[in-house]
């Protein structure tokens, strides 16, 4: 079949988080105030700021600025991994990174599957958090086991997904036709089960040792738990929350406001208890509740170097060495403090940070520099001499600390615990059956090939 009969990885990551994003909403009405919120906030910036709504239709599209940038799920299993990583490539999504949450107290190791390209990422940008339990962090041997039995005996995956990604693998693609079956039956995986696989018991016992681990082993699928719009001014949307009658986590994560946003910055609604029921000896369902989906929102800056992520984690670590934010809200105006005095030092002005070899930016000749014949000149003098131009490339990745924080608000107060083990990703990346892409080398060769493009234009003998 020729190649030009297949659905795009673009077009089937496309309906793929469309059809999630109307199955959240339906599952989850507090999510859908969240995407009106959002949605509201996002027109008055606009309105507000002429100018970034011109940066915005130059870059991105606007009629999509408040869709969903991503999502997160939690698997089991080896095989549940090696799975997904199947499926996700034939959406053109692909593990980039590695997040060791166990030093924050979360059992599980992470990566981020993704589009990696600039124009993937700009067709639709996509991306699915997903996390893999460390069943070797319980203590409990006993239930260490019995919680490795009830995840053998499931398989997450409909015979439809199975068949259709052994197809795509087999054929190099799917037909359009195959390709919106795909979803359909990829989507079932992601959907919520109200009626868990284990009985009260069971669940309070796994619950007991960790509540994630409640949530990972004790129902049929690994439930979507949340989804992510953008937001062009997240202080606003956390401001507003309450007064649309939901309730936000305590503080927003990662670096404060700034004029030249870094990384990323991130906040959520806090998980809702939802009626589920538990399997029961007599044949009847045992009523009771489970807390794990919640809504989250985003806004990204740009991506730092190692220089500038070490910077920015020694800030963040000083900023929480004085106040480490209470899961009430209690002190998350002195955190907000805290965080903006320690990050004074991280020079707020792009060409700054530029200097410093703080970020990655993207190089390009000015409409000037298109026109003039550049001699004998280096990059910093072309970029004086307004031949060359800069613009902060953004980070399309995650954060441990910030990933933490959004896990233990929604786990509920005081489910901090301390697990002896460091990160694994030689055992993480053996689970997933591939090596996971290094998110710094992969920021630097877009630099780079920006830099080798102004250096090649014509008439140029930059070096
Ligand atoms: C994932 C939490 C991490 C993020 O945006 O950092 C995450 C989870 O709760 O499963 O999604
Ligand atoms: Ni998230």
């Amino acid at each position: 079949m020729p190649e030009t009969k297949f659905a795009s990885a673009d077009s089937l990551r496309a309906a793929f988080s469309a059809a999630m994003s109307d199955m959240y909403r339906k599952e989850v009405p507090a999510y859908g105030t969240l995407i009106r919120l959002v949605e509201a906030v996002n027109a008055e910036t606009l309105t507000a700021d002429p100018e970034l709504a011109r940066r915005l239709e130059a870059t991105d599209s606007l009629d999509r600025i408040s869709a969903e940038r991503h999502g997160a799920i939690r698997l089991g299993t080896a095989d549940e991994l090696k799975m997904m990583r199947r499926v996700f490539v034939v959406m053109g999504m692909y593990p980039v990174g590695y997040y060791d949450l166990s030093t924050a107290g979360v059992p599980v190791h992470s990566t981020a599957f993704r589009p990696v390209d600039d124009d993937h990422l700009k067709r639709n940008p996509f991306r699915v958090f997903t996390s893999l339990l460390r069943l070797e962090l319980i203590a409990d041997e006993e239930l260490r086991a019995e919680a490795a039995n009830i995840l053998a005996a499931r398989d997450i995956f409909t015979p439809g997904a199975h068949a259709l990604v052994e197809k795509a693998e087999r054929d190099g693609g799917l037909s359009p036709a195959d390709g919106e079956r795909f979803v359909e039956e990829v989507l079932e995986t992601f959907r919520w089960h109200d009626k868990a696989v284990v009985d009260t018991a069971m669940y309070d016992r796994l619950h007991a040792a960790h509540r994630l681990i409640a949530d990972i082993v004790s129902f049929r699928g690994p439930h979507i738990n949340h989804l992510t719009p953008r937001t062009l001014d997240i202080d606003r949307v956390q401001d507003r929350m309450p007064g649309e009658g939901i309730a936000p986590k305590a503080v927003v994560e990662g670096p404060p406001t700034r004029r030249c946003p870094i990384l990323l910055r991130q906040t959520s609604f806090k998980a809702l208890e939802e009626p589920v029921a538990f399997v029961s000896s007599d044949g009847n369902w045992e009523k009771g509740s489970h807390t794990a989906r919640f809504g989250e929102i985003e806004q990204r800056g740009v991506a730092l170097t190692p220089k500038g992520r070490a910077l920015y984690d020694a800030l963040l670590t000083k900023a929480r060495a004085k106040v480490r934010p209470a899961a009430d809200g209690s002190n998350a105006g002195d955190y907000r403090e805290a965080l903006t005095e320690a990050f004074a030092e991280f020079p707020d002005d792009w060409n700054e940070i530029r200097r410093a070899g703080l970020g990655y930016f993207a190089y390009s000749l000015t409409e000037k520099g298109q026109r003039t014949e550049v001699k004998n000149g280096d990059i910093e003098t072309a970029i004086e001499a307004g031949l060359i131009q800069f613009d902060p490339i953004v980070y399309e990745d995650f954060l441990p600390v910030s990933a933490a924080g959004i896990f233990q608000s929604n786990l509920g107060d005081g489910a901090a615990q301390e697990f002896v083990a460091g990160p694994n990703q030689r055992m993480f990346e053996n689970d997933l059956g591939a090596a996971v892409l290094d998110e710094f080398a992969h920021y630097a060769a877009i630099e780079a090939a920006s830099i080798r493009d102004c250096m090649r234009a014509p008439g140029s003998t930059m070096a």
